[in-house]
């Protein structure tokens, strides 16, 4: 018997068996993947400032992002033309880090092993029962029982399909857009860089000191960009960077990324609590997946102890409200940014995109709208 049995070793799952392991409440984490594919998974890069402080404030500053790289400026880039974004000067000095999501994981993972953490790998065909008494959870090779379940098993995992379906309201919305990335061997842009052009929206990030990753959007169903010639992806890229000198490379790896939103509701079910990836995806828009995902864990961590140490479970009944909140809102912020960068483009209706240029000079204009924007940027608490 342990307090919460954890299902899932990603971010979500990592910062909640910390978090729990630091309040002295018991758990044991079951992940079906092995060690080294787990720390191995590149996904997210910035953790935004709201995000740090859940580890600041837990005595985890040290572990888990000691040496991270302060993001200052982000250049938007409108036609060729450049514009910086001093995010953390509209915040009141916050600002996001650069935390590769693997090096984020590695960290967790190490700190809750050393701190005598229960984690158990390759633990294939989990199944979930008695949500609504004592939840057991079988998997190949064992069993355990606990007071209380977490789901952050991501979006293909198994916890949300355990709750009833009559249970649950889903919500998907595909927004139209392709992305296609590909890591290159090409010098880092100064600054995060994205680009809103009317030959499609393209951004560049650093990926180390010789390295970028670029995203390139795309039509899907009417091209699919995996067979553009690499010559033709350089030349996308340098038009709508509108910088006509930009320096090619090898092309590492290719990608497609979906932009698609999804959220379920509620996100608890009797004794189950679902956080992260397993409740809600959102568009790279904004980069607040990974920061979603362990903002949920930290207000799970918070009321599975008041339940747990002080026999009150009114943080846990409101749980899903206080996540749900903050998910609505990210999402809609995502939405509002994706149509900002994509509406531009040629191929969009002449009214949106006329929409699109007024939304975008309103941040050079209005420093209101411009504190708004750093503001999500950095992350909210909205509890
Ligand atoms: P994860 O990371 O998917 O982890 C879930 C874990 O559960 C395990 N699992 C199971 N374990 C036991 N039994 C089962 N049946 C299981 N099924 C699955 C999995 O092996 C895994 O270890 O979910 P979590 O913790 O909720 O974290 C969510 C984030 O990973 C995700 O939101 C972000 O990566 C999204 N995302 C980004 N977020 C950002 O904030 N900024 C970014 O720049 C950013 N870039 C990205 C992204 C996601 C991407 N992909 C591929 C989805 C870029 C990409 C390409």
């Amino acid at each position: 018997m342990t307090d919460v049995a954890i299902i899932g070793a990603g971010p979500a799952g990592l910062t909640l068996a910390n978090l729990l392991q630091r309040n002295g409440i018991s758990c044991v984490v079951l992940e079906s993947r092995d060690r080294s594919h787990v720390e191995d998974r590149q996904r997210a890069g910035v953790l935004d400032h709201y995000g740090s402080e859940i580890f600041a404030k837990a005595g985890l500053a040290d572990a888990v992002i000691a040496g991270a790289y302060r993001e200052k400026f982000l250049e938007l880039r409108y036609e060729g033309e450049p514009h910086f974004f001093d995010g953390p000067s509209h915040a009141g000095g916050r600002a996001g880090v650069i935390v590769p999501q693997q090096l984020l994981v590695r960290r967790l993972l190490t700190t809750f092993l050393e701190g005598g953490g229960d984690l158990r790998f390759a633990a294939k065909d989990v199944a979930l029962h008695d949500l609504t008494t004592t939840p057991r959870v079988t998997y190949a090779g064992g069993e355990l029982t606990a007071s209380y379940v977490a789901g952050c098993d991501g979006f293909h995992g198994v916890s949300r399909g355990s709750i009833p379906a009559a249970e649950l309201t889903t919500y998907s919305f595909d927004h139209g857009i392709g992305w296609y990335t590909v890591l290159a061997e090409a010098p880092p842009p100064r600054h995060a860089l994205m680009a809103i052009s009317e030959h499609g929206f393209a951004a560049q990030f650093a990926r180390g000191p010789h390295s970028s990753r670029f995203y390139l959007e795309y039509r899907p169903g009417a091209e699919d960009p995996r067979e553009w010639p690499d010559d033709y992806t350089w030349e996308q890229l340098r038009l709508r960077l509108g910088d006509p000198d930009l320096p090619g490379g090898a092309i590492t790896d290719k990608e497609i990324v979906e932009m698609r939103s999804f959220v379920a509701e509620p996100m608890a079910y009797a004794n189950l609590f679902l956080a992260g990836d397993a409740a809600h995806i959102i568009t790279p828009m904004g980069a607040k997946g990974m920061n979603l995902a362990l903002a949920d864990a930290d207000v799970l961590a918070t009321a599975l102890t008041a339940a747990l140490r002080d026999a009150d479970d009114g943080p846990l009944r409101s749980y899903s409200d206080t996540c749900l909140r903050r998910t609505w809102d990210y999402q809609e912020f995502s939405r509002w940014f994706t149509e900002m960068v994509h509406d531009a483009g040629a191929q969009s209706d002449p009214f949106r995109r006329r929409l699109a240029k007024a939304r975008f000079d309103r941040l050079w204009a209005n420093p209101k709208a411009a504190a708004w924007f750093a503001d999500m940027m950095a992350g909210t608490a909205l509890l």
